[in-house]
């Protein structure tokens, strides 16, 4: 019997994603590195299924029905390029190699032109919903070469998660990188919700004293409201989880945060783009903020902040407007990263389905959520939506929420307690909404010292004007630019 997929890299993900398959119908043909590791898995977890284990990839391309399907699930970066040139050397034209590790997009155009050159087919795949995900159904955003989703669409789509209606976590994306790249904007967006959830505990914390068992309750609440997600739910979960001495386990958890990369990637394709990504952006250098313990522990000997509790407010409403404030930032979030894959899609000529990304994202993955379903309908209703803002339902919800998101940003700033993502969210918000900004000064500022020109209100765009504002200078211009 030859199978119908191979996986090659037997290790969390790897295992439970061939599980999954198998569950579904599907014969799989495994390959690890460390061959060890395909003996333990035959005769561990996949012993008596039908899960075929080969030592080589020659006898894993030898068990596999063509067009031969390889998915690799190993530790992205060299370990691909390797692998890559290895089943080149053991596949066919036709054949469909498959990426479905965090690799960074760049690197997956890349590959995808030398593997199609090669007259083989390409995916880069992003997986989203970690162990649990890869077993029960994880989102799955594949992009690459648009000829190979019709050979992989029945296995994909039967493993992914499914929505309320059944429908699949999972669609095409687009060509060459766009599923990495669409992952790796669901990774940053992932990093903007993680700290937003921590600045509304901070606030409740160390402005409202809060215990964990009354955060807990607290999140269970938000949990029945527009915020209904995950990471609502494993948040208030893990506020109620006790260590052996009773105490939560929270308060014992040094506040040094690591990160793996693609919110660094996600920033800077932000700034390649020029599009303010700025609550992903503060959520990233959040994390490099709190590395900085030994620095923190110090500076806060020098800035003593004393007492930090917002005395002056009704509790009980208070908190209702952490949760508006909450709400409002992450509608900016979505609108920012949607804002930044419109304009990767241009750059890159993808011709990405903006609805379909946030079906991919509603259920499975990590910032799976109720207000997905909401987006989804927004770009079903104009798939051309230039910033979620703008979209009557969303605009009408940041229109109610405003007053309690400058409510919270305010007394934080009064109390000293950082609120980056709260704060930048608000920021963007009132730059974006703010029809005359300082600019006009900045482009004085640029021509006074370098000659860069400016554009006048009572004239047409497109037409540069230079001041030679010391009256030293000549009228040479510089060339003009934007970037
Ligand atoms: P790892 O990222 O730890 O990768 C382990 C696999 O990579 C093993 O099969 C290992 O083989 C292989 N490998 C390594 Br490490 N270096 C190699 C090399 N130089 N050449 C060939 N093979 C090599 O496993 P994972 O956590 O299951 O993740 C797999 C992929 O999925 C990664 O790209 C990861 O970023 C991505 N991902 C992970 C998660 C998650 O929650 N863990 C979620 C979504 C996506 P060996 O056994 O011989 O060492």
């Amino acid at each position: 019997m030859k199978a119908d997929i191979g996986l090659i890299g037997l290790a969390v993900m790897g295992e439970n994603l061939v599980m999954n398959m198998e569950s579904k119908g599907f014969t799989v043909a495994v390959y690890n590195r460390t061959t060890s590791k395909v003996t333990n898995f035959v005769e561990g977890r996949a012993k008596g299924k039908n899960i075929i284990g080969t030592y080589s990839l020659e006898e894993l391309a030898a068990n596999l029905k063509k067009p031969r399907r390889v998915m690799m699930m190993v530790k992205a970066g060299q370990a691909v390029d390797d692998f890559i040139e290895k089943l080149l050397a053991v596949l066919e034209p036709g054949d469909i190699i498959i990426d479905g590790g965090n690799s960074h997009f760049p690197d997956t155009i890349r590959r995808t032109a030398y593997v199609e050159s090669k007259g083989l087919l390409y995916i880069g795949c992003g997986v989203s919903g970690g162990e649990e995900g890869a077993l029960n159904g994880p989102s799955l955003m594949p992009g690459g070469s648009p000829a190979a989703w019709p050979h992989v669409k029945d296995v994909f789509q039967a493993i992914c998660a499914k929505v309320e209606d059944g429908s699949p976590c999972c669609d095409w994306v687009g060509e060459n990188g766009a599923g990495h790249f669409v992952k790796m904007v669901h990774n940053g967006i992932e990093y903007g919700d993680m700290q937003l959830i921590c600045e509304a505990y901070q606030l409740m914390r160390d402005g409202l004293g809060m215990s964990a068992d009354e955060m807990h309750d607290v999140f269970t609440a938000w949990n029945k409201t527009e915020l209904d997600s995950y990471l609502i739910e494993i948040t208030r979960d893990i506020l109620a989880y006790k260590d052996t001495d009773g105490e939560p386990i929270v308060n014992k958890i040094l506040d040094t945060a690591g990160q793996k990369g693609t919110g660094k990637w996600t920033g800077i394709a932000a700034l390649d783009e020029g599009v303010p990504l700025t609550l992903i952006g503060e959520a990233v250098f959040a994390r490099c903020l709190s590395a900085m313990k030994g620095e923190r522990v110090e500076a806060a000997k020098v800035f003593p902040k004393g007492d930090t509790t917002i005395s002056d407010v009704d509790k009980k409403a208070f908190i209702e407007d952490i949760r508006k404030a909450l709400y409002a930032s992450k509608i900016i979030s979505y609108a920012q990263g949607y804002t930044l894959m419109r304009a990767a899609a241009k750059t890159y000529g993808w011709n990405l389905n903006y609805g379909g990304i946030a079906l991919m994202w509603r259920g499975g993955c990590i910032i799976r959520s109720v207000f997905l379903g909401k987006i989804k309908d927004a770009y079903t209703n104009n798939p051309n939506l230039e910033n979620l803002l703008l979209d009557p339902y969303f605009a009408d919800a940041i229109k109610g929420l405003v007053p309690a998101w400058r409510n919270v940003v305010a007394e934080a700033v009064r109390h000293g307690i950082p609120m980056p993502a709260f704060s930048s969210a608000l920021a963007y918000f009132d730059g974006y909404t703010t029809e005359k900004l300082p600019a006009n000064l900045l482009q004085a500022q640029r021509d006074y010292f370098g000659a860069h020109t400016y554009e006048r209100l009572d004239s047409p765009r497109g037409e540069f004007f230079h001041t030679n504002w010391t009256g030293h200078g000549g009228d040479t211009a510089a060339s003009t630019y934007t970037a």
